[in-house]
């Protein structure tokens, strides 16, 4: 049996019911196979893959809060600080029901090589909560975010792990969790990313993800002769990602005509109206349906089924396994070529396979959302220096840096002679930076 494939059923016996880790581990050690094989006596002498796939630490805690009718509610609260090899453990938090340790090790896990991607200095590390904002007064939100951090702060810090927002956590929970975290340490210090811009925020960080995905999506795009401007293109989600990403796209000429939440989708055949969007979700927080009312002409669509409005480019930036195999197969008949994923791990495995089998284009999230994280280091940056750059210091940087992601995959894929899977060659490339930071620090993880 090979390396990676011992090292898959290790990891499948010692976390049970943990599917999604399972799933995150599977692609990537499928990727490396190619480079284990070739360097298999290097990496067994100091069992890399058994140390890659272990999370250094696992904190899991109790978050109980009061709600608005003076009942105390109880919450699980994780941080999944999984490797600090090249820098402090960094990744978001999220707040959602169906948080649980498995999603947060897949994400932790993913957060690593995504990280390495960037080039920047930061390990990987995820956490959040069972806890669901929707309904929540801003008090209960706020009284769920001081508990929170009243325990978390045990563990993180500027130099050695630094939070941010997921799904479920914008500018509200961060600024929640920030003043905590000042408060019962004393301390104020870049310990978290996605802060307001009068304390301590950067530039571009509310936008980075979804640009960042338009940035490489273009870089590809350019690769491949084709172009952005003029194509159709269909988002999946509503929140943070999925808004700058359509915004993003749109400046750049293309059209785009849906987008969903949970509850289902909108088609808006002359162009999503991202003014109406932001007003929704943004200001009242409410349903993507209500996009429907407010322009006429568009249509609500209760459920899923946004992957079967004909688009040239879909790009899932809501979820894990939103898009499956028969959605694949459904946007490929109907003339989509090319997928990039916003979202963390959105394409099943199965989906990934067809989509790489077929002749369409896939970008996989660990390096097409990593403008997120990436633009989150800059911000440690700027925290660190004293100092702020400007709106288009920022995003010139992020642009570079996501060109230079784009580069590096299309590079390792040539490399070990899978040219355009960007799936191998994310992992690998993130893969090389880690694995030779870990063995020069011997056995210290
Ligand atoms: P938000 O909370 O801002 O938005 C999430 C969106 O996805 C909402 O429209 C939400 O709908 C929808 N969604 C969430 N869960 C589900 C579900 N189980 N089924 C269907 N729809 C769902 O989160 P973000 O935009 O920040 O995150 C979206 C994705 O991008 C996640 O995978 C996240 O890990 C990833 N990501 C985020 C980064 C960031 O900087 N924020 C960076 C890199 C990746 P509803 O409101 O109905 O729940
Ligand atoms: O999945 C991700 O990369 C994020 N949610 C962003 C993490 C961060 O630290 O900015």
């Amino acid at each position: 049996m090979s390396y990676t494939e011992e090292i898959y059923n290790r990891v499948v016996a010692q976390n049970p019911g943990e599917p999604e880790f399972h799933q995150a581990v599977k692609e990537v050690l499928d990727s490396l196979k190619l480079v284990i094989d070739a360097n298999e006596e290097k990496y067994r002498a100091v069992s890399l893959l058994e140390r890659l796939v272990e999370p250094e630490r696992i904190i899991s805690f109790k978050v109980p809060w009061v709600d608005d009718n003076g009942k105390v509610q109880v919450n699980k609260g994780y941080r999944v600080q999984f490797n600090s090899a090249i820098g402090p453990y960094k990744g978001g938090l999220r707040f959602h029901p169906s948080v649980n340790q498995g999603i947060l090790k897949f994400l932790g896990f993913e957060q690593t090589f995504k990280n390495s991607l960037t080039g920047l200095p930061i390990g990987g590390g995820k956490g959040g909560s069972n806890f669901d904002p929707k309904g929540k007064s801003d008090r209960e939100v706020m009284a769920f975010c001081q508990s929170f951090m009243t325990e978390l702060s045990k563990y993180i810090g500027a130099d050695q792990d630094v939070p941010a927002g997921d799904i479920g956590v914008g500018g509200r929970e961060i600024g929640y969790l920030y003043g905590q975290y000042k408060r019962v340490t004393g301390l104020y210090e870049g310990v978290l990313t996605g802060k307001g811009l009068t304390w301590g925020g950067s530039l571009v960080r509310t936008q980075a993800t979804g640009y960042g995905l338009i940035y490489i999506l273009d870089a590809m795009l350019k690769d491949h002769s084709m172009e952005l401007a003029g194509k159709t293109v269909v988002v999946s989600g509503s929140g943070n990602v999925a808004i700058y990403a359509v915004e993003k796209a749109q400046q750049l000429g293309a059209k785009v005509v849906a987008m969903s939440d949970s509850n289902g989708y909108i088609y808006d055949a002359e162009g999503i109206r991202l003014d109406v969007v932001k007003e929704i979700k943004e200001v009242r927080r409410g349903r993507i349906k209500e996009y429907a009312a407010a322009v006429p002409g568009s249509v609500y669509t209760e459920g899923k089924g946004i992957w079967s409005v004909k688009c040239d480019i879909a790009l899932p930036c809501a979820t894990q396994n939103e898009l499956n195999l028969d959605d694949a197969k459904t946007l490929k008949a109907n003339g989509c070529a090319v997928i990039a994923e916003g979202a963390n791990m959105p394409t099943t495995r199965e989906a990934t396979d067809f989509i790489l089998d077929s002749d369409m284009l896939f970008l996989p999230g660990k390096a097409s959302n990593a403008g997120g994280v990436g633009t989150s280091a800059l911000e440690m940056c700027q925290n660190s220096m004293r100092m702020s750059w400007t709106f288009e210091e920022v995003d010139e940087k992020l642009k570079h840096m996501m060109n230079d992601i784009y580069a590096k995959i299309s590079d390792a894929a040539k490399r070990y002679g899978v040219e355009g899977n960007y799936v191998t060659g994310a992992n690998i490339a993130g893969f090389e930076k880690v694995a030779d930071a870990m063995i020069a620090q011997g056995t210290a993880l």
